[in-house]
This record gives C-alpha cells, sequence and structure tokens, in this order.
C-alpha cells in the first residue's frame, strides 16, 4: 500500500495507473482520497476544463472525439471523464463511449474515464469534481466531463467545469429541447451536431429564440453548426471555446473560478454529509426519519427547520 504522498508523486509523475487508482479512491470516498486531493492541489494550474452536457444520442461522445483528436494534434495531454447518470447498472452508454473513444485507447495523452454515479439519482455524484482535479494534477489540459442530459444534469454540469457546452440536435421537438428551463443560461457554448444530416435552420431558429429569453447580462453563448461524422466545423467550434473560455476564465479569474468551483463542490459534500448524520442523530436514519414523516409527527420542513436549529441558526 502506497502512501499517500507516493501516489501525489506518481500522479504528478503522469504514471497512469497511479491517475488509475486514485480515481477509484475518490469514486469509493477513501478518506485518504482529500488527503491526496489537498496535496495535489495546486492553485496555479491553469488547465480548461470543459462540460458537455445534451440529450442522449445528440453526439457528445463522438464530438468529445474529435476534440481529443484536435487537441492531440496541438500536442496536448487531453483527459475525459465520462459521467452516466441514468444508467450507474447497465453500463451500456459507457460500453458506447469506450467503443467510439477507443482509437484513443492505446494513446498515452490521452486518458479516458468511465463513472456511473452510485448514491446519486439522476444526478452527478460528488466526485465527479474530484476527479477533475486528479486529471488536472496529472497533467491533462484540457479535461473535459461529458454527462447525459437527464433532468438536473445540464444545471449541474455547469457547476463543474470552466466551460459548458450544450449538444443538440435537429428532430422532432426542436422547441422542447432547446426551451427547457435552466439549459440555455448554463450554456457558454451550443453545438448543433449533425450538420450532415440537415434540419439544422430549423433547429438553428428554435435555439436563437430561445435564447432570446436569456437575460441580456449573462451574455448569450456562441451557436456553433457542426459535424462529428465529418469534421465540419471543427476549427470554428475549439476557436469559440477558446474565446469563451479567455472571456470568462482568463488571467487570474481562472485560479479563482477553478477554486471556487471546487470549495462549492467540497461545501456540498460536507453539508449533505453533515446534515445527513445529524438525521441520523436525531432519527436513527432517513428511513426511520421519513416514517416520522409518514406517522405525521413532521414534514420534511420540518426536519429542515430542525437541522438549523441544531446547527445553531438563528433568524
Ligand atoms: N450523421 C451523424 N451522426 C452522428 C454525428 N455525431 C454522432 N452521430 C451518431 O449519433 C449516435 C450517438 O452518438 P454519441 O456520440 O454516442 O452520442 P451521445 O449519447 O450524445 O454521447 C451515434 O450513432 C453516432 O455515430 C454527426 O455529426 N452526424
Ligand atoms: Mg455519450
Amino acid at each position: 500500500m502506497n502512501t499517500v504522498h507516493e501516489l501525489a508523486e506518481g500522479i504528478r509523475s503522469g504514471d497512469g495507473r497511479t491517475l488509475a487508482r486514485a480515481l477509484t479512491m475518490v469514486e469509493n470516498g477513501d478518506p485518504r482520497a482529500a488527503v491526496l486531493l489537498h496535496e495535489l492541489y495546486d492553485p496555479s494550474a491553469t488547465a480548461l476544463t470543459l462540460g458537455v452536457t445534451g440529450p442522449p444520442g445528440a453526439g457528445k461522445s463522438s464530438m468529445v472525439n474529435r476534440l481529443i483528436a484536435y487537441w492531440r494534434g496541438k500536442g496536448k495531454k487531453v483527459g475525459v471523464l465520462a459521467v452516466d447518470p441514468s444508467s450507474p447498472f447497465s453500463g451500456g452508454a459507457l460500453l458506447g463511449d469506450r467503443i467510439r473513444m477507443q482509437e484513443h485507447a492505446t494513446d498515452a495523452g490521452v486518458f479516458i474515464r468511465s463513472m456511473g454515479s452510485r448514491g446519486h439519482l439522476g444526478g452527478l455524484s460528488g466526485s465527479t469534481r474530484d476527479s477533475l482535479e486528479l486529471m488536472i494534477a496529472a497533467g491533462y489540459d484540457p479535461v473535459m466531463v461529458e454527462t447525459v442530459g437527464v433532468g438536473q444534469a445540464e444545471v449541474e454540469v455547469a457547476s463543474l467545469a470552466d466551460l459548458t457546452i450544450l449538444v443538440l440536435v435537429p428532430g422532432a421537438g426542436d422547441e422542447v429541447q432547446t426551451m427547457k428551463a435552466g439549459i440555455m443560461e448554463v450554456a457558454d457554448v451550443i453545438v448543433l451536431n449533425k450538420a450532415d444530416a440537415g434540419g439544422m435552420d430549423r433547429l438553428q431558429t428554435a435555439v436563437e429564440s430561445s435564447l432570446e429569453l436569456v437575460p441580456d447580462g449573462i451574455g448569450r453563448p456562441p451557436v456553433v453548426r457542426f459535424s462529428a461524422k465529418t469534421g465540419q466545423g471543427l476549427e470554428l467550434l475549439v476557436e469559440k471555446i477558446l474565446e469563451e473560455a479567455s472571456s470568462k476564465t482568463g488571467d487570474s479569474r481562472g485560479a479563482r473560478k477553478r477554486a471556487m468551483l471546487v470549495l462549492e463542490s467540497v461545501l456540498r459534500e460536507k453539508g449533505r454529509k453533515m446534515a445527513a448524520s445529524k438525521v441520523e442523530e436525531m432519527f436513527g436514519g432517513m428511513e426511520k426519519a421519513i416514517d416520522s414523516v409518514l406517522r405525521g409527527e413532521t414534514t420534511p420542513y420540518g426536519i429542515g427547520e430542525l437541522l438549523d436549529k441544531s446547527f445553531g441558526e438563528e433568524d
């Protein structure tokens, strides 16, 4: 068993096996992971992190594949985290991703990791940002996170990475997919994928009319027509990503934004854990707390009030 310090050394030196082991520690909630992440955190690291979201089948993995090839061509070490919040057990989508990205599987400059989101209904696991941090420490730049866009995932992915790329495709219900609350606001770049297959004009019109509803102050994201199949639009896509990155996270703001994202992620996890342990202490666990609600003794909100009191909050 290696010490945390040895693990840190291994990761910094770019050893893929050590990185893989550390990712497993993070996913399993191994208490040494926090010590390791603390040791590895370098506030001056400048890796670009990109969250990729959008409906299943939109071509997220295919687009990521193109971006990997592009950045490999520029001599960059590229990290990819594929999170599948919808099917922690089936693994179907993850397998598909592996096949789509496998041309890069033997390239030492590419690190691809698939993870489920056990115990996290329909959302990203709390360890996702920690996994990103491990990849940053190992020298990957950029690092991309692909999530299946279901429910809250699009909004959650925005609090994970420097930039959020939303991938949409032409098809029935263009309006519905673009109008979904919150999506437009969290996207920094909108990709209209499958440009080779037609239907782009209608999709673009739908997207642009939804964007008109986004408050002006936020700034409207660029919309890029793209085909992961032919590679059409790739250069423009990269240009827009880099432009948004330098306007949103340029200079020292990048370091600040990263520290903020990581702190938010740590606080979310700590808050959840502290609240859960209070519920354990007061009720003997979630199930018993629910029993108490069903017996009419309290409500979920009443439990929230109890938590406020027990954490000494007064208002
Ligand atoms: N015609 C066409 N098909 C595409 C394009 N991008 C992806 N696909 C196909 O769409 C399907 C879903 O792609 P995938 O990358 O797995 O989507 P994801 O679920 O969003 O990751 C696959 O069969 C891809 O080959 C594209 O630009 N044009
Ligand atoms: Mg995929």
